[in-house]
């Protein structure tokens, strides 16, 4: 397979590239499953966007004010089509994948779910699809179940179909792991899940920004992702919900603009997406979002996706040869670009330092899924995380890091 992706290209439209961390030695930035880098034509449209249009949106009669709420607008819409939803009305822009759960789990969940009731939710899930669960759980009085994630990184299909029987009200599970990279069949897990009466809710935190993802296609009812792993800026994602569903739910945070009219006692809600939109968003950030998606759109989220499936499959035969190293997760067919490692007599954290002093950025911890980690009875990994302005030198380069640790460890 041959990369679709000029890498150099893509590079050189990441002005954090141009910088070096020692002299001669530019970074190797291989974390981008925390957060990518953002490319120049989002950092301009954020800083355009307060040198000529700062203003508040959706309020003010005015020049700037007309120009900042068109510019937030159209980015909702770009970002609508990215996914394939049918409507704008059903963007909700949040803080980040974690918030747009929350707002699930608070408004639908408090509407919805009665003591007793089973949600259902996988071994893999970022804490961020755990701990809303888990508080609503506590305050309603639900029952949680997970399904069991296999040794060899994939969903338990056979554990997932026998716990839909207990017909919970709500199926979660995310899209891709951030930690062991597996892909999970989510049209496949949506149609078993409707068929048991259960709603879907996908999070999409490291899907969406790594491949084409259509959510009339996957038939799923929610969906969450986060601006900033896709070339965006930082506070802002999204929730996708399904028309009919947000129509029925109760707004999440109560006050300016999710309101249609107030009186002292009582308020009556605006319309969607903005009945879930209380007080001034970030609207620089949702801008620079719409900047995001249409660079991704530019390069295609098809060819990111054979880019990183050819640096997964690359990654994973090269780290197999460093001794003592071993790769968590399914094969490169299943899996995205995301190495979660352990180097035998080396805590993870020593590994990223050492290769910190080499210029290579990688992550090391739990990756807020320690449930997943103590499945695989270990305390913390060491990651490394591959985004579209990767390339395989810079790969080259951390099984060479690795060889140094191996060195300073014997
Ligand atoms: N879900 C998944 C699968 C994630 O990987 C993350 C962030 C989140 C949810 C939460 O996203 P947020 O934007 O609300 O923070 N994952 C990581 C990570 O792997 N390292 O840092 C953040």
């Amino acid at each position: 397979m041959i990369s679709s992706i000029d890498i150099q290209h893509v590079k050189s439209e990441f002005p954090i590239f141009d910088r070096e961390i020692q002299p001669g030695s530019p970074i190797i930035y291989l974390d981008s499953a925390a957060t990518s880098q953002k490319p120049r034509q989002v950092i301009e449209a954020i800083t355009n966007y307060y040198e000529q249009s700062n203003a508040n949106i959706h309020r003010g009669i005015h020049k700037l004010a007309e120009e900042a709420t068109k510019a937030y607008e159209s980015a909702r819409a770009r970002i609508g089509n990215f996914i394939g939803a049918r409507s704008q009305r059903e963007i909700i822009f949040t803080r980040n994948t974690t918030e747009s759960i929350n707002l699930v789990a608070r408004s639908w969940g408090k509407a919805n779910l009665q003591p007793g009731d089973t949600i259902l939710l996988t071994e893999m899930e970022h804490h961020s699809n755990i701990v809303p669960w888990q508080q609503l759980a506590q305050e309603i009085g639900l029952n949680l179940a997970f399904v069991n994630v296999l040794d060899n990184g994939q969903i338990d299909l056979e554990d997932y179909h026998s716990l839909l029987e207990r017909e919970p009200r709500l199926v979660g599970f995310t899209h891709m792991s951030n930690m062991l990279g597996t892909i999970n069949p989510v049209a496949d897990m949506t149609r078993a899940a409707h068929a048991a009466g259960a709603i879907v809710i996908v999070d999409g935190a490291q899907s969406v920004p790594h491949f084409p993802v259509n959510v009339l296609e996957l038939d799923i009812d929610f969906l969450a992702f986060s601006a900033h792993k896709m070339c965006g800026p930082t506070g802002i994602g999204v929730l996708y919900g399904r028309e009919e569903l947000l129509e029925e739910m109760p707004p999440f945070l109560g006050g300016g603009d999710m309101i249609k009219r107030v009186e002292l006692t009582e308020f009556t809600t605006n319309s969607l997406p903005y009945k879930f939109e209380a007080g001034t968003p970030a609207i620089e950030a949702g801008i620079g979002f719409g900047a995001a998606v249409e660079f991704l759109e530019s390069v295609g989220m098809e060819n990111i996706r054979l880019h990183e499936q050819e640096l997964t499959a690359y990654a994973l035969d090269r780290l197999e040869e460093v001794p003592g190293v071993r790769v968590y997760g399914p094969a490169a067919d299943q899996k995205g670009g995301v190495m979660s490692f352990s180097f035998e007599g080396v805590h993870p954290h020593d590994v990223a330092q050492i290769l910190d002093s080499l210029s290579i950025a990688v992550r090391a911890g739990h990756h807020c899924a320690m449930p997943l980690h103590e499945k695989f009875h270990l305390p913390a990994t060491t990651r490394a995380s591959f985004y579209l302005y990767t390339d395989k030198s810079e790969i080259d380069r951390l099984i060479e890091g690795l060889y140094k640790v191996k060195e300073i460890f014997n």
